[in-house]
């Protein structure tokens, strides 16, 4: 059996019937869920908040929590065929995962990458159901995906598969039902080609996706705002230390949405953005990446779809680094964008030993546990993604409530409500994380607060 990390109690103390309730619930949890290591790995550091948690507070205890709360509601799982530009039939799998929708409607991205399968989109539903209850809005959680990889496909294979894949998925999602938005490998060209099947299908235009374009029913700032949020939320946690970002060197990765738009808020901020990535290397950019190097970065992602190494090529002060992860690179702050465990323990150490001061989750658990581990054993700010990634959810969440009025709001409306509920999810990781010498232990504050609203209405709801 795997070796258990010791759980302590809230006030610190390690307690041997923790020890023995963490045992039991994760040796439980491994034998169900076989060949789900991600999902596995997300629950073990949730339990690790929530066991003492758990048993300081009976009435969860004796209502199960635990064990209903990481048990998904249903998975659909679907057969997507189509057809590529040379006439060959393609076939990939398709699943939505609709983990928890005791406080609101299922909601959740979907994620086309080949390497998606159904324990990694366990993880992620699972890990948005304590997120989207962070951020105060009406949401349950779900994830959703197909090992599609659109990389090399033309815009006409990207649209026929997505057209299938919504063929199916339709019947299982709804504005009250559950609200798909994008994540890896979904961006605004895949939603279009899914909410214009989606809305033929129904023959209804209804709000049943988010991060859909302005001139249909998207939210102005929803693109930016899982990026702005998580750097908000670096600053949040800097500043609650009497600390600023502003003169701040940060090392980014990934060069995707959410890589994209936080280097542009730190940049606003005032802070020095030295690295970006792909799943191929590195840039480091000692000279920092400003504004007009960026809207280089963005042509090249969002349009041309091109590889970071040509930033290199472009600007001569950057040095492309083939096949390494940038933690390497001396930093105040690391803002990992990218994708899990991206960020490990010897990678954590590199950055301890250079100073680090402060890790925001970009991405949905991008350091290891051993990694979080070390950062948060050593005194350093780290921002767990269900907390510091919010901001995407929460706009996502703003874009359903504008779609219900029927009306939208401005980017300074939007701008200001994602500011304070990324201050709010900060107050609430304070409220619930706060150590005996006043420091927050942030992990284990979103863990409690998230699960504290979910579990509650669980419980109300009686044994279903
Ligand atoms: P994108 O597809 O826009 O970008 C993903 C980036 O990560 C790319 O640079 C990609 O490089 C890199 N990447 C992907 N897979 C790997 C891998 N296996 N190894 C190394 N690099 C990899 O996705 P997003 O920016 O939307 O998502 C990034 C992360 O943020 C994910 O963890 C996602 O779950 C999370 N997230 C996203 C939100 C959103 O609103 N989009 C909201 C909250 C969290 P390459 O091009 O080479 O594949
Ligand atoms: O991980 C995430 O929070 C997302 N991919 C965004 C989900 C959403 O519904 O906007």
């Amino acid at each position: 059996m795997d070796v258990l990390p010791r759980p302590t109690s809230t006030t610190g103390k390690l307690t041997a019937r923790a020890t023995k309730y963490m045992d039991e619930f994760m040796n439980g949890l491994i034998q169900r869920n076989p060949g789900e290591p991600e999902f596995i790995q997300a629950v073990r550091e949730v339990a690790e908040s929530l066991v003492p948690y758990v048993l300081e507070h009976p009435k969860y205890e004796e209502a199960e929590i635990l064990q209903r709360i990481t048990e998904p509601d249903r998975i659909v799982s679907f057969r997507v065929c189509w057809e590529d530009d040379q006439g060959r039939i393609q076939v990939n799998r398709a699943w939505r995962v609709q983990f928890n929708n005791s406080i609101g409607p299922y909601k959740g991205g979907m994620r086309f990458h080949p390497s998606v399968n159904q324990g990694i989109l366990k993880f992620l539903g699972f890990e948005q159901v304590f997120k989207n209850s962070l951020t105060g809005l009406p949401m349950g959680g779900a994830k959703g995906g197909s090992n599609f990889d659109p990389k090399g496909r033309s815009d006409r294979e990207v649209m026929r598969f997505c057209h299938s894949l919504m063929t199916e998925l339709h019947r299982h999602i709804g504005p009250d039902t559950d609200v798909p938005a994008g994540d890896i490998g979904v961006g605004s060209r895949e939603i279009s080609y899914m909410f214009g099947q989606y809305k033929r299908l129904e023959n209804a235009f209804k709000g049943a996706m988010t991060g859909k374009g302005l001139s249909y029913g998207g939210s102005l700032v929803r693109k930016e705002s899982t990026g702005y949020g998580c750097v908000l939320f670096a600053r949040n946690m800097l500043q609650h230390k009497g600390e600023d970002l502003a003169g701040k060197t940060c090392t980014v990765s990934g060069s995707g949405n959410v890589s994209i738009y936080a280097a542009e808020k730190a940049i606003e901020i005032g802070a020095k953005v030295v690295t970006l990535s792909d799943s191929s290397g590195f840039v480091h950019d000692p000279d920092g990446v400003d504004a007009e190097k960026l809207e280089f970065v963005k042509d090249l992602k969002e349009i041309r779809r091109g590889r970071i190494a040509e930033y290199a090529e472009r600007f001569p002060s950057a040095t492309y680094h083939d096949k390494v992860r940038p933690w390497g690179v001396p930093c105040d702050i690391a803002l990992p964008c990218a994708t899990q465990n991206e960020l490990n323990a010897e990678d954590a150490r590199n950055l301890l030993k250079n100073g680090v001061q402060c890790v925001s989750e970009g991405a949905n658990m991008p350091a290891t546990l051993d990694a979080a581990h070390a950062f948060v054993e050593a005194g350093v700010l780290f921002g767990p993604g269900k907390a510091a990634n919010a901001g995407g959810v929460a706009v996502s969440g703003l874009e359903q409530s504008q779609n219900a009025l029927r009306l939208s709001w401005s980017r300074e409306e939007v701008l200001r409500r994602l500011e304070g509920i990324m201050n709010n999810i900060h107050a609430k990781c304070v409220e619930h994380g706060t150590r005996e010498d006043g420091s927050v232990h942030y992990v284990r504050g979103a863990n409690i607060a998230g699960f504290v609203k979910v579990a509650d209405v669980m419980a109300a709801y009686g044994i279903l």
